[in-house]
């Protein structure tokens, strides 16, 4: 049978605070009319109608609004399907219906946190293979953490950080979510306490090409609560846009470029206040567990909430991670695209290209780079340091 759902969108980024509601189908609001129309006023009231309706449909074919459905098109089972959804094209391939029926170690289900992702921008999963390698890598990884001197590692040239980073059910999960594309590992960054990190959104640092194809998988190694500085988000601003510096007009209202720490001081405050406006709600993630992982999309916007409690730990390994069959590795905050300056970070590095399978005869199997990022990642931290 076929759900209706409405859909809602806030107007509130466009100076008005009205809340609209369009019906699944995309057909306008219902319009009680009173009293006795004169037929000049009934064909001025269809021509209404009629303008009303072209303009929702230009809505949702507009992009950001999270409306999944025009008149006469089938139900679809996946958000992603949708061409309203502005990540549609990052979806390769149907999700694997038998991926999907696995469920995560808290007990849920993999195509219902699909589309949570999908929706919420955020998602807690508890993979089964790290359970198994808790006291070969969890433990060891927290103990690590633990004797960091300093606010973090980045890189950490333990063994065990690197094995985490490529566990091999966070790296399936996170595939599945991101339309099977294959994943790989880009850095690791431990932290003894809480960051305490001004708002931003991940793709801010590095980005992609497509953009956005870039997540983030954050292991509490030990519980939270709300006084050690959880992380702290908003969700859905991940389908409002990529909230970079030429986004929230950060390089046309300071002058950037000459402080970086100022500007992303100045990045901050202005997330704070286009959260506001946006009317999303802020949410943390003190309840989390030891041994979850808290996923989170390329540009939900987050950071770590005050610590409260300074004498405590809050020991904690996020992993950044790119796509294959995409250019990776450039720095949204410290280019300029409208003047043509595009900061790269590893100038040598190529982008991790598909090798489709019949370049080279035919039956071999697909080649694909992610495996030797992956292998890379988790095998050569000795030789990095
Ligand atoms: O762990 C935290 O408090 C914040 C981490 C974070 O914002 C990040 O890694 O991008």
């Amino acid at each position: 049978m076929q759900q209706r759902r409405s859909v809602h969108v806030v107007e509130k980024m466009g100076g008005g605070n009205g809340h609209l509601s369009y019906d699944k189908e995309g057909k306008a609001p219902h319009h009680v009319t009173t009293g006795k129309l004169s037929q000049m006023t009934l064909l001025g009231a269809a021509f209404v109608i009629v303008i009303q309706g072209i303009l929702i449909v230009n809505f949702y074919t507009s992009g950001y609004g999270s409306g999944s459905g025009f008149a006469n098109q089938p139900q679809r089972k996946y958000v992603h399907d949708d061409p309203a959804h502005p990540w549609h094209w990052v979806r390769e391939n149907p999700p694997d219906p038998d991926i999907g029926k696995k469920r995560d170690c808290d007990g849920r289900l993999y195509e219902e946190m699909y589309d949570y992702f999908q929706r919420e921008g955020w998602i807690i999963f508890r993979s089964c293979s790290l359970q198994l390698d808790e006291e070969r890598v969890l433990d060891p990884v927290a103990e690590f953490t633990k004797s960091i001197e300093g606010d973090r590692i980045v890189n950490a040239p333990n063994k065990q950080v690197r094995e985490l980073a490529v566990d091999p059910d966070t790296l399936e999960f996170i595939e599945y979510i991101h339309g099977g594309r294959r994943t790989f590992p880009y850095q690791t960054l431990n932290f003894p306490k809480g960051t305490q990190q001004r708002l931003h959104s991940d793709l801010v640092h590095f980005d992609s090409q497509p953009r956005a194809l870039m997540t983030a998988a954050w292991v509490a190694l030990e519980d939270m609560n709300e006084n050690n500085g959880p992380l702290r988000f908003f969700p859905k601003s991940h389908q409002w846009g990529t909230w970079d510096y030429d986004e929230v007009g950060l390089h046309y209202k300071y002058d950037t470029m000459r402080d970086q720490a100022k500007d992303q001081e100045n990045y901050g405050y202005e997330l704070e206040d286009a959260m506001m406006k946006a009317g999303l709600a802020e949410a943390n993630a003190s309840e989390m567990k030891r041994g979850q992982t808290f996923i989170w999309a390329a540009a939900l916007v987050h950071g770590g909430s005050k610590q409260k409690d300074l004498s405590l730990s809050r020991l904690s390994q996020v992993t950044h991670y790119f796509f294959e069959g995409t250019d990776y590795l450039w720095q949204p905050r410290t280019s300029q695209i409208t003047s043509g300056k595009v900061t790269y970070i590893h100038l040598v590095k190529p982008p991790c290209k598909r090798q489709f399978l019949g370049e080279g005869g035919g039956s071999e199997p697909i080649f694909s780079c992610a495996d030797g990022e992956i292998a890379s990642f988790k095998n050569n931290w000795k030789a990095e340091f």
